[in-house]
Order: structure tokens, then C-alpha cells, then sequence
């Protein structure tokens, strides 16, 4: 999977791509971020890339001429699957959205900024509008790490235990089970009985039991899902 996002910030995505199963994820090769500054791409002098809003009021507006070159800058090199745009206006960014997207080849994120980029970009060029949760970020960035991060480790070969995405929260719309480590007592705490009993009947299903329970005390919403 190659991704592509364009920023005005690219140093603000430099550090999210570059440790643990990210950095793992590019060095196996199975994921490429490449990062591209807006402001290359402008034709306006002082490498301006917004511009006050018809109409009036306050907050600027990203200009459509550098967003639109830079799209097609990218589009002339290969063909990308998605176009997204990172908004709090998108839709909900959920782990089904992450499964999806990651069976894509090649993605274009565009990271918003101000009151966010001029309609006719979203009407012609976006296919895929995202939010991560309803409350305002200062810029799409941090939410495109965010949306690469989830989608990164679903990849086949960046987890070492491959099942191990399986059994994540939200994976079967449940949260994830309470796990302990050694030592089996810590403090006069113990480690429920179930986990040390070493049969994998016993251990599945106090896991699943903890899972529902979790979910119908913290999640209820989850339950009524469907898929
Ligand atoms: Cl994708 N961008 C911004 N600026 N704020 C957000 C968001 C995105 N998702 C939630 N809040």
C-alpha cells in the first residue's frame, strides 16, 4: 500500500511514521507514506495556499489552484484508489472503515487547515471524506496519523502474530478482554483463576464472558450493531 498526503505541516507527520509497527510496516516494504508539502505546489508568490472566503467572515480558506496541482502532480505517476479528506464534517472513522480501506493499493490524504479547503476540490477531486470524532483539530494531520496508523497494521506481514489483529476491541463490534502479565500476585492482587487454569476452554470463554460484559457496561451501543 503506498500513501500520499498532502500537508502544509509535513513535519507534524514526520515522528507518527517512524517507530514500532509503523517503521516496521515501511522497512518490510508493505507500506509506503510519503509526505508532500502543499506550498511546493502553488503557483502564487510567498507560496500562498489560502485566501480569504466569498461571502465574508472569519478563517481562511485553502485555495483550490495548489490543492488541485498537486493532486493531479500525483495522479501523473500512478492511480490512486481514494482521495480522502481529512474534515470534521467526513464520516465517522470506525474500525470497519479502517478494514476497508486497508485492502486499497494507492491513497491520497489531503490534511485540512483554517475553515478547510474550497468545495469545488471536495466536489471533484475527494472520493472519501473522514473524521475522527466529533470535536475540532487544529489541522487534519494529526487525524491522518491517526487513519494510517489503524489501517498500517492491518496489513498482512506488519503484525508479528498475525492473528493478533483478530482478536483486537472492535475487531467482532466487542471490547477487548482484561489481560494480566506476571507475577500471577502482585500486592495480595491475583490474576483471575481462569487464565491460570492452562485450559483453552476455560480461558476462551472466561475471555469472551469479560468481552461481553465489558461491552454491555462501557458500550452498549456496540451490542446493537450489526456485522
Ligand atoms: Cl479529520 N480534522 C479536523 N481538523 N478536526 C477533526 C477531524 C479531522 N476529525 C475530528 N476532528
Amino acid at each position: 500500500m503506498r500513501i500520499d498526503i498532502i500537508t502544509v505541516l509535513p513535519e507534524l507527520l514526520e515522528s507518527p511514521f517512524s517507530h514500532s509497527i509503523m517503521k516496521r510496516a515501511q522497512s518490510r516494504g508493505l507500506l509506503e507514506v510519503h509526505t508532500h508539502n502543499l506550498r511546493q505546489y502553488t503557483p502564487y508568490k510567498q507560496a500562498q495556499v489560502d485566501d480569504y472566503q466569498f461571502g465574508g467572515g472569519a478563517g481562511m480558506v485553502m485555495m483550490p489552484e495548489p490543492l488541485a496541482l498537486a493532486i493531479e502532480a500525483l495522479q501523473k505517476d500512478r492511480t490512486y484508489d481514494e482521495i480522502i479528506y481529512m474534515t470534521p464534517d467526513g464520516e465517522l472513522f470506525n474500525q470497519k472503515m479502517a478494514n476497508k480501506l486497508s485492502l486499497k493499493g494507492n491513497m491520497i490524504i489531503i490534511c485540512g487547515h483554517y475553515k478547510g479547503i474550497d468545495e469545488r476540490i471536495r466536489q471533484h477531486y475527494i472520493t472519501k471524506e473522514i473524521s475522527i470524532g466529533d470535536y475540532v483539530l487544529s489541522g487534519g494531520e494529526l487525524a491522518a496519523a491517526i487513519v494510517v496508523d489503524a489501517i498500517g497494521r492491518l496489513l498482512p506481514g506488519v503484525l508479528n502474530d498475525e492473528t493478533s489483529a483478530l482478536f483486537d476491541s472492535f475487531q467482532d463490534n466487542l471490547l477487548a478482554p482484561p489481560v494480566y502479565t506476571r507475577p500471577a500476585d502482585f500486592r495480595g492482587w491475583k490474576v483471575p483463576q481462569e487464565l491460570l487454569s492452562g485450559d483453552p476452554k476455560v480461558i476462551d470463554a472466561w475471555r469472551h464472558e469479560q468481552s461481553l460484559k465489558r461491552t454491555a457496561e462501557r458500550r452498549p451501543d456496540l451490542l446493537n450493531e450489526d456485522e
